[in-house]
């Protein structure tokens, strides 16, 4: 491609095809321009920085080298695309990542032909690629498939439970680990440590050697630009590495930054690789902009800021988040009962038990990556008289379903499942929403299952769950930060199965499941306005009900609302369940369920969509008019 020396070469790659017309020795310049545009973009959108920076020259080397989208390619997780999407035809929208009918901040199959597998969730890369490589195997076609996936993704069972697959298949599968030494903190574990071996060279052998084994491997072809490129890496990974032993070509490390070093060794595995290859690129997370690269967690996930300073926009808090509140809480408690431990699957800022890890260092556990091995871990403690905190986020406790059935609630261990991020997320949509949770955990028998109405309940709750022995215990509180009620100096044991009448009404009953109380409560004021006083409870429990609670609200009200920001199967049916067992549906009562919608909600605010989603103030209003056959939709203010 001939262009001007001053014009931007950004400017002409729309697509990865225009990537292709660029000479080698123009990359590194593209890599400047694509980091500049998506640090601007970033600052103005906020999202996550630092892992699309330290990709930047691996994803134009990856769309240089391959020919996508006919060859796929896949990012685990997905957060490290913003490059990938800057180049595949969505610059033009690139700063509109993560805002309401704007870019996902993720992958995603109906956005782009260049996304051929979406993701959020992480480890599942290798999977997905094995199942394409697989398909054209069988389809004869001549595709390649590439799955980047990070260390941090790496420590993941299910990423195991890949390798070993394609290594037996002998698929032709290119992953490539980008390895920088960081998960979302500090990466935890025996792989991280065998990775740093590798890359500290110990086990190198070299170049000639290396030499010699990639001519036996891949044919007489190799480039000469390989040899240069070795000349520069630090060596090469001499046989009876990990990967090998799985059946891997296993080549690296190699530097991520470095073109020479990136182009040769991928041309090469495109041309003459024919079984599994894992290419080992180290790589640095922030590369290239200073305030992320000097940050503690590489600016993995940031607000707006400002990109001179590097300075986040703060948005000054009303009140303390619901995650603070659970670690201040859980340390409190734990203070108390040196049974007390807690477990966190590589989110330890964002669960909070951080906090409890400053504290207790040998009481807190990073197990990495891995809600599956953490709810079991869990049980075993739990088996062994220890009181577990396994914290996890609604999203991530999906991947962990048979182990909280199989190894807690069967055999009814009191594993404690504080539940983060529990209802809409905002910006990082459907993938992350916390949707699910209530309703997969109220139908195992034995479980208790809470919501948080406000901060002063979480801390209760965490108090109960500290003192409940008897079985598995959930409480789940939403992302953000809470109402702003006083906190109580320490909380209460709640009695199991009882829930709390906070207006008393006669003619309409809105009884809540978790947070949406506060829009109940506003709602209540709107009523009681137009002349229906109504009642607002406070369920406290999905499980058990209290059935006391919901046969007088059934009894003695005309209407009665269940809300809940979760998905349907959750507080709501459990309510009907017992009604219609109960015979207490007979009597005309007028029953609605307020729950998220069944559909995958885009990103946006989370206010905005409870309001879709018929939560709020305005909708419970309007869904009381509707039972009571009132045409007059009242505007409401709020
Ligand atoms: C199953 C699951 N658990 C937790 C997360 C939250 N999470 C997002 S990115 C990330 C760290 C990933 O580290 P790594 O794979 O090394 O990628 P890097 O950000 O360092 O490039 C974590 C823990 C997730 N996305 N999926």
């Amino acid at each position: 491609m001939t262009h001007m020396p001053e014009t931007p070469l950004l400017d002409q790659v729309h697509y990865p095809s225009d990537l292709r017309k660029l000479e080698d020795r123009d990359l590194p310049q593209l890599a400047r321009e694509l980091r500049n545009e998506m640090i601007d973009a970033v600052s103005r959108t906020g999202g996550h920085l630092g892992a699309g920076l330290g990709v930047v020259e691996l994803t134009i080397a990856i769309h240089n080298v391959f020919n996508t989208p006919n060859d796929r390619l896949i990012f685990d997780v997905g957060h490290q695309c913003y490059p990938h999407k800057i180049l595949t035809g969505r610059r033009d929208r690139i700063r509109t990542l993560r805002q309401e009918d704007g870019l996902s901040g993720f992958t995603r199959r109906a956005e782009s032909e260049y996304d051929p597998f979406g993701a959020a969730h992480s480890s599942t890369s290798i999977s997905a690629g094995l199942g394409m490589a697989v398909a054209a195997e069988l389809d004869k076609t001549d595709r390649r498939v590439i799955a980047v996936i990070g260390d941090g993704a790496m420590s993941a069972g299910m990423a195991y439970e890949a390798l070993n697959n394609a290594g037996a298949l002998d698929a032709r599968l290119i992953v490539i680990l980008n390895d920088n030494d960081m998960s979302i903190a500090p990466p935890t574990g025996a792989m991280s440590a065998y990775l740093a071996r590798l890359a500290s060279g110990r086990t190198y052998m070299g170049f000639r050697d290396f030499g010699k084994k990639l001519t036996a491997y891949l044919g007489k072809n190799v480039d000469r630009a390989i040899t240069r490129a070795v000349e520069h890496a630090r060596g090469y990974v001499t046989g009876g590495t990990m990967f090998e032993e799985m059946g891997f070509y296993h080549i690296g490390p190699i530097d991520g930054h470095s073109f020479d070093h990136l182009l040769p060794v991928l041309r090469n595995v495109r041309d003459h690789a024919q079984g599994p290859v894992l290419i080992h690129v180290v790589t640095q997370k922030g590369k290239g902009y200073p305030p992320a690269e000097a940050a503690a967690d590489k600016y993995h996930g940031v607000n707006k800021f400002d990109v001179i300073t590097g300075a986040q926009a703060k948005v000054k808090p009303n009140a303390p988040s619901y995650t603070s509140v659970f670690a201040d809480a859980l340390v409190q408690e734990a203070m108390l009962d040196e049974k007390i431990v807690g477990i966190t699957a590589a989110m330890p800022n964002g669960t909070g038990l951080d906090k409890l890890q400053e504290f207790f260092p040998a009481r807190c556990f990073d197990v990495g990556i891995a809600e599956q091995h953490a709810v079991t871990f869990a049980a075993g403690l739990a088996a062994e008289g220890f009181k577990p905190f396994a914290a996890l986020y609604s999203t991530f406790l999906q991947r962990a379903y048979d182990q909280v059935v199989h190894d807690v609630a069967i055999q009814g261990l009191p594993v404690r499942f504080p539940i983060d991020r529990a209802g809409f997320v905002g910006a990082d949509g459907p993938t992350h929403a916390g949707s699910f949770d209530t309703a997969f955990l109220a139908t195992l028998p034995g479980f208790v299952v809470m919501a948080a109405a406000d901060e002063a309940e979480l801390k209760h709750m965490v108090r109960t769950a500290a003192a409940y022995d008897l079985g598995p215990i959930s409480f789940r509180y939403p992302r953000g930060e809470g109402v702003g009620i006083e906190l109580p100096e320490r909380g209460e044991i709640l009695q199991i199965g009882k829930g709390r009448i906070v207006k008393q009404g006669s003619k309409v009953a809105l009884l809540s499941f978790g947070t949406r109380l506060a829009d109940s409560l506003a709602a209540a004021e709107d009523l009681d306005a137009a002349g229906l006083p109504t009642t607002v409870a406070d369920a406290r429990f999905a499980k058990p009900l209290d059935h006391d609670l919901i046969r007088q609200l059934a009894s003695h009200h005309e209407v009665l609302i269940t809300i809940e920001e979760g998905s349907v199967g959750g507080f709501g049916s459990q309510v009907m369940q017992f009604l219609a067992t109960e015979g207490l549906l007979d009597n005309g009562l007028k029953i609605r369920t307020l729950v998220m919608p069944d559909i995958w909600m885009e990103q946006a605010k989370p206010e905005v969509m409870n309001a879709k989603a018929g939560l709020d103030r305005a909708g419970i209003v309007q869904t009381v008019f509707k039972a009571l056959g009132r045409s007059r939709i009242i505007e409401v203010a709020g």
